[in-house]
């Protein structure tokens, strides 16, 4: 029977580009959706864009274009890479949309008639990066530990969600849904959060704060706080309050996210939903959503991914080196979901090596081979079965049915696991079978027969298995091995057997995945990069800096991004002469590092609380094993040096033009 299944990732803020993590995420869902409509449930698949609140406004400021147009630039990149990504989402949503903004208005509004919203006057403290008020509890060291920022207190009268009034209501289903968060550790962690009394929710942002984001009906000076917003993107994409797609999907909702939104999701979401059904007096179960997914973080080299540490994975890059199929076999074999993972390319090349390389392509090219020398490439009508053939298909019944509990529960690293495992049982099953010996043996055919047919089922079983995960390698295995395409509902047939009819003619198998050569990859990258910065006659430093430059566009000089900043400490570089290694408050989360030319010229006094211009776009560099992140703009006259400084004081991080 088809069963519904509906799955969404978080809309994605667009104040930066997408990175692994955005991807990971994507690629999860992707796999889910396309693993439910393997085994024939009728999915709804949804992604998109956040894209109203203070951090879109601030980054569009700082670019100088509206918030408008700013999140059109970056919504569109978003959208544009989950195609090339072989993402299959049946929906992207943006949150300026104006059903969106239409269907937020009548929940706030219903809520509001409902008792559950109400005026009242607060001070707390703000961190911009979380876009809420923080507790006192949630502060580490007086800062906001996710975004190692001090937030900033501000009073002003406001508009509250009755959160509060659902907490207990809230635990009660968690205890007794014990899947409704998973994996459990998360379950845990937002029973613990119940444990303690939940403050109501503060939903709005007076408009002399903010604009950029949806008017509260009941009072236009003020808008909505954007976690209000954002969270209806999951109703309004399938046409709430009515429709075949919101009566067919909703009540198989399940959201998944990573474990930096959880208490968004695991209680401002369930409370909300409960109020809206009490609004509409209904059961809150006819609201809540049937599970929240909840992974782990990508760290990079063993550091949080950050656009200050230059260590932002990004996806395209990756797939273009390694291709989309290898790329997303790796994020979904290796991150164990629910935990976080450390990602880096030679890990991804061993991956692919080990696992593509080897386990699945060798078996594949090497049981075809043997096909095509002794049976013209037919798929042989079985001799008689013995019991290593017995035991070879139930563990091929046994592996699809664990694939799909596995898969059920989000444990994909798992369900892929399992399947490889079939990789080594099938060889192995070569090496006792020797099929090239029976080759030989004039009483071998029978079972040659059996042998060929068997490993076939099995390589057939894999390519449908897999397809969740690397569709177009699972369809170029299904076309040699003349299964034909690989379809919705196919995943009964593999636990059935049997998909390849004897007498089945397959083709030549090519090299499903060539081996990487690790030395040639890095030479790639190497001339990839030559290409990228036209190659210039080679200068002395003395000449390069006496002759004038050559022109450029105003584009060109906008691709500088430069800003004030100001020293909050200087310190000579050790065993140089000339380098200050300098920490700069430039209006950032946190500090930057500079390392200058300037030990020479200034004592690091002169410095601290001096104001200077930087090159805040300069890809990071290792001087004397510090790393800088920008550089220091100074005028110089023969010998002397001294640093730009804005004529008046100016806020830090403010753009130079
Ligand atoms: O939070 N590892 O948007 P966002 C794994 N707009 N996943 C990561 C990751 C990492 N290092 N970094 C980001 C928002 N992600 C809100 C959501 S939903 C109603 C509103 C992924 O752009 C992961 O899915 O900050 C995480 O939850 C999400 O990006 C946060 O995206």
């Amino acid at each position: 029977m088809s069963r519904p299944f509906y799955i969404t990732t978080p809309i994605y803020y667009v104040n930066a580009e997408p990175h692994l993590g955005h991807a990971y995420t994507t690629i999860v869902a992707d796999v889910a959706a396309r693993y439910h409509r393997l085994a024939g449930d009728q999915v709804r698949f949804q992604t998109g864009t956040d894209e109203h609140g203070d951090k879109i406004a601030q980054a569009a400021e700082t670019r100088g274009v509206t918030p408008q147009q700013y999140a059109d630039d970056i919504s569109g990149m978003f959208r544009h890479l989950w195609p090339e990504l072989h993402i299959t989402n049946d929906y992207f949503i943006r949150t300026t949309d104006p059903d969106h903004i239409e269907v937020v208005q009548a929940i706030l509004q219903k809520v509001f008639n409902a008792g559950d919203i109400y005026k009242d006057s607060y001070g707390g403290n703000y961190c911009v990066g979380c876009e809420r008020f923080l507790t006192d509890k949630e502060l580490v060291d007086g800062k906001c530990p996710e975004h190692d920022q001090e937030p900033v207190f501000i009073e002003e009268e406001n508009y509250f969600f009755r959160m509060s009034k659902y907490q207990a209501a809230l635990k009660e289903h968690i205890e007794a849904n014990p899947d409704f968060i998973r994996p459990e550790r998360y379950k845990n962690e937002v029973l613990a959060m119940l444990s303690e009394p939940l403050e109501d929710l503060c939903i709005s942002r007076p408009k002399s704060r903010l604009t950029w984001g949806i008017t509260l009906p009941f009072d236009h000076e003020f808008v909505t706080y954007v976690w209000f917003d954002a969270l209806i993107n999951y109703l309004t994409g399938l046409g709430w309050p009515s429709g075949d797609n919101f009566a067919t999907f909703w009540p198989a909702a399940q959201h998944l996210i990573a474990k930096d939104i959880l208490k968004p999701h695991a209680i401002f979401w369930p409370t909300m939903l409960m109020a809206l059904a009490a609004a509409e007096e209904r059961p809150a179960t006819d609201y809540l959503y049937q599970h929240l997914n909840v992974h782990g973080y990508w760290n990079v080299d063993q550091a949080k991914m950050s656009k200050s540490l230059g260590n932002v994975v990004r996806p395209l890059e990756l797939a273009e080196i390694y291709g989309v199929e290898p790329f997303r076999y790796f994020v979904m074999r290796e991150m164990s979901f629910g935990l976080d993972s450390s990602f880096s390319e030679e890990l991804l090349v061993e991956r692919y090596n080990s696992d593509l390389a080897n386990d699945l392509g060798n078996l594949f090219s090497r049981v075809l081979n043997m096909l095509h020398k002794y049976r013209e490439g037919k798929v042989p009508a079985p001799g008689p079965e013995q019991p290593e053939d017995t035991a070879l298909n139930r563990l091929v019944e046994a592996v699809a049915r664990e694939y799909q509990r596995e898969n059920n529960q989000f444990a994909f690293h798992k369900a892929l696991a399992s399947v490889w495992s079939l990789m080594g049982a099938g060889n192995k099953y070569v090496v006792a079978n020797e099929p090239w010996a029976l080759a030989k043996d004039p009483e071998g055919g029978p079972r040659l027969d059996r042998v060929l047919h068997t490993l076939c089922q099995l390589l057939a079983s894999v390519a449908v298995l897999i397809w969740p995960v690397m569709p177009l390698t699972a369809e170029k295995m299904a076309g040699v091995l003349g299964l034909g395409r690989i379809s919705d509902g196919m995943l009964a047939s593999v636990a059935e057997g049997g998909l390849l009819a004897p007498d089945t003619q397959t083709h030549q198998p090519p090299a499903l995945f060539p081996r990487i050569d690790t030395a040639k990859v890095k030479a790639k990258a190497a001339k990839a990069e030559q290409k990228a910065q036209p190659a210039k006659p080679k200068k002395t430093k003395k000449q390069a800096a006496a002759e004038p430059p050559a022109e450029i566009s105003i584009d060109e000089f906008a691709k500088v991004r430069l800003k004030v900043a100001t020293v909050l400490a200087a310190e000579p570089v050790p065993k140089t002469d000339k380098l200050m290694k300098l920490s700069l408050d430039a209006g950032e989360a946190e500090p930057r590092t500079v390392v200058a030319g300037v030990a020479q010229h200034y004592g690091p006094e002169e410095l601290v609380g001096k104001q200077v211009v930087i090159v805040a776009n300069l890809k990071p560099a290792k001087l004397r094993g510090v790393t800088s992140q920008g550089m220091v703009l100074a005028a110089v006259d023969g010998d002397q040096l001294c640093v730009v400084t804005p004529s008046k004081p100016s806020k830090p991080g403010s753009q130079v033009r």
